[in-house]
C-alpha cells in the first residue's frame, strides 16, 4: 500500500540519517525531496508548501528542544507535520447502533458495507445488512452474496424495490440486532436527487453514523466531495477505499483531513477483511517504515553513535574491540578483493590470512581480548613475553595464539593508517556508504 510514497519518504530519513552535515543547504535539499513526494501523492500544492515552509522555519529557529540532535529534530518534525496532515484521532465503530454508508457511483459502499459487518461481527457483535440501493437492478444481489459469504443476515426487498419501505422494516428489526448496516445507492454526482433521498433516509433511520465513502483514487478532489456532502447530508466520517491500489491515496487522505472530515476507516483491498480502523499515527510510522516515532528516532540516533565511531577510525584509530568486529565482518563477507577493487587507487587486497580465519579463532581471539586488562587494551605495545604468557593462559589458548593475534591486529592498523592517510575522497565517500558494516570501514 502506497509503495511510492513510501519508498520516497523512506529515501528521505535514509537521507537526513547519511548527511554528513545537516547544513541549510542540505535542509533545503531534503525538504525540496519532502514536498516532492507529497506533491507526488497528489497532496494539494499549498498544502505541501506550507508544510515544508513551518518545518524548516521549527529548524532553523535557534534553540532546539533539549536532547534532540538536529537530525532527531527534523526526522520528528516530518512525521508530525505528516501526523498533523493525514489526520489527528482515532476512532472506533463499537456501539454505533445505525451505520448509513453514503458516496457517488462505485466509490466501494457495498464492499464497504460487508466489510464493516464483518469488523463488528469479529468483534462479537450481531449485524444485521440493509440493502437500500434500488436504482442499480444488480444492487440487492450483490449485498446478499457478501452478507451469505461472511454469514451475517441481509435484509433487501426485490419485489417493492421501495427504498423507505426496506428502511422502515429495518427498524422493526432492530432489537435483534447489535448494528445495523444500510447501503446506499450511488449517482454520478451529489444531485438534488441524491441529496433528498439520503435526506429522507436520515429522517427515517436517524442513524448514529452517517459515513461517506471515496475512493482514494479521486486524490485530492476528495477533499472538495467530503465538503459538499457535508454541505448537503451530515455526515459523521469518511472511509476512504482503495487505497491498495493507487499513488495519490496520501493527497486523498490529507485533503479530507484539512476539511475537518474525520477518516474513520480505511479499504486496502476487495475483500472482506481489508479495511483497517484509521489511525494516523500508525498510518504514517507505516509509511516512514518504522513501527512509531521512538523508534525512527532511535535509528536516527544510533546512526550518529555509528559516525562518531567511523570518524575515529578513520583517523587510523583501531583498538582491538574494533579489530575484532572488523574480523567478524569480514567473515561474514567472504573475500573482499571484487570490493578492494572498487577504490581507486587501491590494489592491495586484505591479508588472506585475516579473510580466512576459522570461526574458532575468532571465538579464541575473543577470549584473548576479553583476558587483557584495559591497559593491554588501549597499548597493546606493552604486551611483553611475561604478559603474554599470562593472557594465552587466562583466556585457555597458547602462547602462539596471542602471538598470533597480535601480528594480525598490527596489520590492520597499519591498513587503517594507510587508508585515513590516503582521504582518498572516493573511498570517504565509500566508507560512508557502507557505514559500520563493512570491515574496511576503518
Ligand atoms: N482494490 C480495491 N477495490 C475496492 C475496494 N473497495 C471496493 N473496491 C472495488 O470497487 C468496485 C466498486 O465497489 P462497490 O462496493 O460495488 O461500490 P459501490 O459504491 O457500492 O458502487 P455502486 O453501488 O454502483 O454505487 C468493486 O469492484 C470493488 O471490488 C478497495 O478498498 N480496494
Ligand atoms: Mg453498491
Amino acid at each position: 500500500m502506497l509503495d511510492k510514497l513510501s519508498k520516497k519518504l523512506g529515501g528521505i530519513i535514509k537521507k537526513i540519517i547519511s548527511s554528513k552535515r545537516l547544513d541549510e543547504s542540505t535542509i533545503n535539499e531534503i525538504l525540496n525531496d519532502f514536498k516532492k513526494a507529497l506533491l507526488e501523492a497528489d497532496v494539494d500544492f499549498k498544502l505541501a508548501n506550507e508544510i515544508t515552509k513551518e518545518i524548516k522555519e521549527e529548524l532553523l529557529k535557534e534553540k532546539m528542544p533539549p536532547g534532540l540532535t538536529a537530525r532527531e529534530y527534523l526526522t520528528k518534525l516530518i512525521y508530525d507535520k505528516l501526523v498533523e496532515i493525514l489526520g489527528k484521532e482515532k476512532f472506533s465503530l463499537i456501539g454505533k447502533k445505525k451505520i448509513m454508508l453514503v458516496g457517488l457511483f462505485g466509490s466501494g459502499k457495498t464492499t464497504t458495507s460487508g466489510k464493516l459487518a464483518k469488523y463488528l461481527q469479529k468483534r462479537g457483535l450481531k449485524v444485521l445488512l440493509v440493502g437500500l440501493d434500488y436504482h442499480r437492478p444488480a444492487a440487492p444481489q450483490q449485498l446478499k452474496q457478501i452478507a451469505e459469504s461472511i454469514g451475517v443476515d441481509c435484509l433487501t426487498d426485490e419485489k417493492s424495490k421501495d427504498t423507505f419501505k426496506v428502511a422502515k422494516r429495518s427498524l422493526e428489526l432492530s432489537k435483534k440486532y447489535d448494528s445495523i448496516i444500510y447501503d446506499t445507492a450511488g449517482r454520478d454526482a451529489l444531485d438534488e436527487e441524491l441529496a433528498q433521498e439520503l435526506e429522507k433516509l436520515g429522517k427515517i433511520i436517524n442513524p448514529d453514523e452517517v459515513l461517506l465513502v471515496i475512493p482514494a483514487d479521486i486524490g485530492k478532489v476528495a477533499g472538495k466531495q467530503a465538503s459538499e456532502f457535508h454541505k448537503l447530508v451530515k455526515i459523521t466520517g469518511v472511509i476512504i477505499t482503495k487505497l491498495d491500489g493507487t499513488a495519490k491515496a496520501g493527497g486523498a487522505l490529507a485533503a479530507c483531513s484539512v476539511t475537518g472530515a474525520k477518516i474513520k476507516f480505511i479499504g486496502v483491498g476487495e475483500k472482506p477483511d481489508d479495511l483497517e480502523e484509521y489511525d494516523p499515527k500508525r498510518f504514517v510510522s507505516r509509511l516512514l517504515g518504522f513501527g512509531d516515532l521512538e523508534a525512527l528516532l532511535q535509528k536516527v540516533k544510533e546512526s550518529g553513535l555509528k559516525e562518531e565511531k567511523l570518524k575515529k577510525v578513520t583517523e587510523g584509530d583501531l583498538t582491538l574491540e574494533d579489530f575484532l568486529e572488523q574480523l567478524k565482518a569480514i567473515q561474514k563477507m567472504g573475500s573482499l578483493s571484487s570490493i578492494m577493487k572498487l577504490i581507486p587507487g587501491f590494489g592491495m587486497a586484505l591479508p588472506e590470512d585475516l579473510v580466512k580465519m576459522q570461526e574458532g579463532k575468532l571465538a579464541k581471539y575473543k577470549a584473548i581480548i576479553q583476558s587483557m586488562t584495559p591497559e593491554e587494551r588501549i597499548n597493546p605495545d606493552i604486551i611483553n613475553t611475561s604478559r603474554i604468557k599470562r593472557i594465552a593462559k587466562g583466556s585457555g589458548t597458547s602462547e602462539q595464539d596471542v602471538r598470533e593475534l597480535l601480528s594480525s591486529y598490527k596489520k590492520m592498523k597499519k591498513l587503517v593508517k594507510m587508508f585515513s592517510r590516503s582521504r582518498d575522497r572516493n573511498l570517504m565517500k565509500m566508507l560512508q556508504r557502507f557505514g559500520g558494516k563493512l570491515p574496511f570501514s576503518f
